[in-house]
């Protein structure tokens, strides 16, 4: 189980002290920016053994908990959370949504802002929720392990800071996930050799569990038991490895309040998308007759001869006085590849809190999304080239797959090293056409990307406008973007090429969101002032089936920040010796709050 300490300044020396003695921290307890507590919690990366679909695997949890246990915490507290790495693979932990102000190194994506936490070691996360409350989640983020290797991280407004909505009687976390009969490290290294798609998953589950479509599945559902005639607030996680999801419970209207750890302005729909990386709270009254009802997750699936999982994963949403083993009222999904739901709830999600929407732009920026095929070029092409027209599958972001270094971005940036990743990361694409209908299409011969590892650099406090297109190379698709290091206001977005001639852009209640579902064959608008330092602070993409295959990713780094991640007063670097270029361990130390 997870130990969660919560006390005042004061009072957690002691809890420290016994509970971590890392001494050195404690005088740098009272530079912690003021007001929060600390919630301290132990991370074991453990194997368990579970039977679900009938059939019995060991899956990577933490402390055996499937899904992972809840990290709460309230704004602007501290978070330090320990990892143990007691399984046989490399892991790490990522924060998602959590914006790492000035902590960007714990960030989590390995590779990028850290080295793997390898077996047998230990690594402490600890950053402080600036002014960030809401529903998170926290995943592995080290190759497939995140696919049972992730939980909920529940952030309250400070003590007698109110919801600006009417106060819910109970909350429930939903979190949605896939799940796969076969080892997903395995299948990971299956897809990459393969050259090929991911294959679908084998369930959709909510909390876990898949629900009664599924065989031997008819007591492996997830339920809530409901007052008639209370409120209850749903924070929704999509927490799943490659599918976007609906979700929607029979006969019940669901009022979104947040989205992705922002207030938005109350929104009634019947029905919800979420990519993966997405967070909804939304509200739901038991204000139906006394029965059984069924929540019930779904593939929203846009692209084009993707193989996905079309069984339905229901969960219950049961009224106290209902018989329990009643008839659950089925609940009405849209059809997988409805994109008019999608664009209706986006249509109208408002932000509440828009007092700082960038208007006017320094730098503005038009990314390409798509899938590619590369020539192949391996030995056995009838087994390891499964991309269209025996091609190999790679993302890509203005046309560059992104090749994953053997060390960490951030400690290359901090330590100098050349030769790691290079500036030039192009801020539009190299050759512009009709991204939409007239991408390439005899695959692979000019269906190519560009190989690299380039970030794009922007100096502190540029505001920031950033296009991102679809493309339509393999299919067009709704892509979830995601950024680390910030939120973004959702200005604008529409189907076909971006016209900037033509586009409508909301600059007066924009949501706030950290993950973005680009829509398909289409493009989206987003705002943000560069404010936090650190390469760390990038920007990841979730095509996630393709990602393994050299992905798209690029970062946004803050040059004038080093000075900023490690203010000179409160740190201090601490040179280690191995100064190896490759991912042998982490330097955490460097990187920790030293007094
Ligand atoms: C469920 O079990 C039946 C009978 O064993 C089998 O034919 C079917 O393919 C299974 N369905 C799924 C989705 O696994
Ligand atoms: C679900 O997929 C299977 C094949 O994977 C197909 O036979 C079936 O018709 C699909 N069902 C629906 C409702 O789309
Ligand atoms: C609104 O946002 C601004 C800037 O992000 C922040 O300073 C302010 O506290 C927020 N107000 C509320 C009511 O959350
Ligand atoms: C990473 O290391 C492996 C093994 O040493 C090597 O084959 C590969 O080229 C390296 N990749 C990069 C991007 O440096
Ligand atoms: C992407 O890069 C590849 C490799 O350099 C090239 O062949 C292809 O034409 C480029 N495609 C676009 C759309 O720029
Ligand atoms: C990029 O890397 C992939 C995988 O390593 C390789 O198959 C492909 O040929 C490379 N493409 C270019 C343009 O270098
Ligand atoms: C774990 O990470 C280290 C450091 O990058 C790497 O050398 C090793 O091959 C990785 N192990 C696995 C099983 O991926
Ligand atoms: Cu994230």
């Amino acid at each position: 189980m997870a130990t969660t300490t919560t006390t005042t300044t004061t009072a957690l020396v002691c809890a420290l002290l016994s509970l971590l003695s890392i001494s050195h921290s404690v005088h740098g307890i009272k530079r912690w920016p003021g007001g929060g507590s600390t919630r301290y919690y132990d991370f074991k990366v453990q194997t368990k053994r579970v039977t679900k679909l009938c059939s019995s695997k060991e899956i990577v949890t933490i402390n055996e908990m499937y899904p992972g246990p809840v990290v709460y915490a309230q704004e602007d507290d501290r978070v330090i959370v320990r990892v143990t790495n007691l399984t046989p693979h490399n892991a790490t932990i990522h924060w998602h949504g959590v914006r790492q102000r000035l902590s960007c190194w714990f960030d989590g994506p390995s590779y990028v802002t850290q080295c793997p936490i390898q077996p047998g070691q230990t690594f402490s996360y600890e950053f402080t929720l600036v002014q960030q409350k809401g529903t998170f989640f926290w995943h592995a983020h080290f190759s497939w392990l995140r696919a049972t290797v992730y939980g909920a991280f529940i952030v309250y407004p400070k003590p007698g800071v109110p919801y600006p909505f009417p106060y819910p009687y109970e909350e429930h976390i939903i979190i949605l996930g896939e799940y796969w009969l076969k080892d997903a490290l395995k299948l990971e290294q299956a897809v990459l050799a393969s050259g090929g798609g991911a294959p679908k998953a084998d369930a959709y589950t909510i909390n876990g569990h898949p629900g009664p479509n599924y065989n031997c599945s008819a007591n492996d559902v997830y339920r809530i038991n409901v007052v008639p005639g209370k409120t209850y607030l749903l924070r929704l996680i999509n927490a799943g490895l490659n599918t976007e999801n609906f979700f929607a419970i029979a006969n019940h209207k669901l009022t979104i309040v947040e989205a992705d750890a922002e207030y938005t302005k109350a929104l009634p729909t019947d029905k919800v998308m979420l990519g993966p990386g997405q967070t909804l709270n939304v509200l739901v009254t038991a204000n139906q007759p006394i029965s059984r009802y069924s929540m019930a997750v779904g593939p929203y699936m846009s692209a084009r001869n993707v193989p996905f999982q079309n069984i339905t994963s229901v969960g219950y949403f049961q009224y106290l006085g209902a018989t329990p083993n009643s008839i659950s009222l089925p609940a009405m999904l849209p059809r997988f590849n409805d994109n008019l739901v999608v664009k209706t709830v986006m249509d109208g999600l408002r932000g509440l809190n828009t007092s700082d929407v960038p208007k006017v732009i320094d730098k503005n920026l038009f990314v390409t999304i798509g899938v590619n095929v590369q020539k192949c070029s391996r030995k056995n092409p009838k087994k390891n080239c499964k991309g269209t027209n025996g091609g190999v599958f790679a993302a890509s972001m203005n046309n560059i797959s992104f090749i994953r270094p053997n060390v960490s971005l951030l400690e290359a940036y901090y330590r100098d090293r050349a030769g790691i990743f290079t500036d030039d990361f192009p801020g539009a694409p190299l050759k512009f056409y009709d991204f939409v209908n007239g991408a390439p299409n005899n695959a692979p011969i000019d269906t190519n990307s560009m190989n690299g590892t380039r970030v794009f650099v922007l100096e502190y406090g540029t505001r920031v406008q950033l296009i991102l297109q679809d493309t339509g190379t393999v299919s067009t698709e709704n892509h979830p973007i995601h950024l680390h290091g910030y939120s973004f206001y959702v200005v604008g977005y529409g189907t076909g090429n971006y016209n900037p001639d033509t586009a409508n852009f909301n600059l007066v209640d924009p949501p706030y969101m950290n993950t973005i579902g680009v829509p398909v064959g289409g493009w989206a608008a987003i705002r943000f002032t560069a404010d936090n330092p650190g390469i760390g602070s990038g920007l990841c993409t979730a095509i996630w089936r393709y990602i393994y295959h050299g992905v798209c990713l690029w970062r946004l780094s803050s040059r004038m920040g080093k000075d900023l991640w490690r203010p000179s007063r409160t740190h201090q670097l601490i040179t280690l010796g191995a100064r190896s270029f490759v991912c042998i361990k982490n330097h955490q130390k460097d990187f920790r709050y030293f007094p």
